[in-house]
């Protein structure tokens, strides 16, 4: 693992440092015996899906967890999106950050609803509260701000515009799982809140997701709705699809509700040891995190500023990839950069500096439960040997690219 000449880096012909790639997003294991006690239980009594005892146990559970009065369970956290916006009513034009995981904006299109990028603050990441009204026009329906990283968004800012304006007011929690604002769960702001239990997430349901609300009116349409609009045998009151969650996924996720603090645990284990490693190195960052609030720490994120690292994010990511730390570059590029958005003319001339800045110098590394601390070690160790090389490394990168053309 140790590097002492440039050609020890596998970029430039050396061993990786890993045998094995180290992913981010690499699924936490929950208890197996168990799960699999669950999917026997669920196997003998032959319900599988539609509302299941599980699913309603589930759903009961991350309410309580919350602290929020309604969970309605879905089968992804993309389409609880969907689900939300339409129950929500949102129409005509909604305003979202373009800083964010495409989901975000394509929950929105797939339901004919126009997303209109807003650029972010460059200190949170989050919609930047001060641009929002501006884009504010007769069709806009709502905004959907994006908790992400798991940080809280501007709430107040954004629940006082919404108010003020007659607006629905979403929130995007994916990343947000068991973290807090101001003391309270994340999970009962605005008129609703979609949570991801996709398995890369560091509490997960397999595929997964969920809306929570105390709206009761706005509960019982997504629950029509995520159910093809039935509201029992043979009665149909609205459109709907079915977005069920299915009862192993609920299995899972109760089993995972037992290793939830083990996992916090050593997530912050991981967050407080690449803390240690990477204070200190010019032009590294290492994100932070409000720590008077409950935080899942289930995103690394480095900062790196090329002019004064000497490197660019892109360069060290090759590296890392070589060495076969699978650092991930989120959320690059930003919404608006991707199709359909890029090629419509509805976007042209759409500029979002902060946006584009901070997609073009984050980068995320592994964490969570499969990950070994002598493995965080290393990661920072190679990262390390390049920022005290970074120019030479830089300059090689740079001509074998030319070299390539
Ligand atoms: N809103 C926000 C802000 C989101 O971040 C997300 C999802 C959503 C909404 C939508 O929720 P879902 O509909 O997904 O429930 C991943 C996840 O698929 C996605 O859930 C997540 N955000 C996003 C941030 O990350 P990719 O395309 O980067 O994932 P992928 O397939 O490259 O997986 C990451 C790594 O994890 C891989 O390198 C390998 C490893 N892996 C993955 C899986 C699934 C495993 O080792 N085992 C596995 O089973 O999107």
């Amino acid at each position: 693992m140790n590097k002492t000449i440039l050609n020890d880096l596998a970029v430039f012909g050396g061993s990786p440092a890993f045998p094995e790639p180290l992913h981010v997003g690499r699924p936490n294991a929950c208890h197996r015996e168990r799960f699999l006690k669950r999917v026997n239980d669920l196997l003998d009594r032959r319900w599988l899906t539609n509302q299941g005892p599980f699913v309603t146990e589930f759903e009961q559970r991350v309410a309580e967890f919350l602290g929020v009065r309604h969970c309605v369970a879905m089968c992804n956290g993309t389409t609880a999106l969907e689900i939300a916006i339409r129950a929500a009513g949102l129409s005509g034009e909604v305003i979202v950050p373009a800083f964010t995981f495409i989901s975000t904006a394509h929950a929105l299109k797939w339901q004919g609803v126009t997303p209109v990028f807003c650029d972010v603050d460059p200190r949170t990441h989050h919609i930047d509260p001060s641009r929002l009204e501006g884009l504010i026009t007769e069709r806009t329906t709502g905004v959907i701000g994006v908790h992400l990283w798991g940080r809280p968004c501007a709430v107040e800012a954004l629940e006082e515009i919404t108010r003020k304006r007659r607006l629905k007011l979403l929130f995007d929690a994916a990343h947000a799982f068991g973290n807090s604002h101001q003391g309270r769960r994340i999970g009962s702001f605005g008129d609703a809140e979609v949570f991801s239990f996709h398995a890369t997430k560091f509490f997960h349901t397999l595929e997964g997701g969920a809306v929570v609300t105390n709206d009761d009116g706005l509960a019982r349409v997504l629950r029509l709705m995520h159910n093809m609009g039935f509201s029992g045998y043979d009665q149909v009151v609205c459109a709907g699809t079915n977005a069920k969650m299915n009862e192993i996924s609920a299995a899972m996720g109760l089993t995972m509700f037992e290793s939830l603090e083990a996992i916090l645990a050593i997530n912050q284990r991981h967050y407080r040891h690449y803390e240690r490693e990477l204070s200190e190195i010019p032009g590294l960052q290492l994100m932070r995190y409000d720590e008077g609030e409950r935080n899942n720490y289930q995103y690394i994120v480095l900062d790196i500023d090329e002019p004064k690292a000497g490197i660019s994010r892109d360069q060290l990511v090759v590296i890392l990839h070589k060495e076969n730390v699978l650092a991930r570059r989120y959320f690059y590029p930003g919404c608006h950069q991707m199709e359909p958005y890029r090629s419509d003319p509805f976007y042209g001339g759409l500029h979002l500096p902060v946006t584009d800045h901070l997609a073009g110098r984050l980068l995320i590394l592994p964490t969570g439960e499969a990950l070994q601390p002598d493995q965080v070690t290393g990661i920072c160790r190679i990262i390390r040997w390049v920022m005290d090389h970074a120019p030479e490394i830089a300059q090689r990168l740079s001509k074998n690219t030319e070299g390539g053309k």
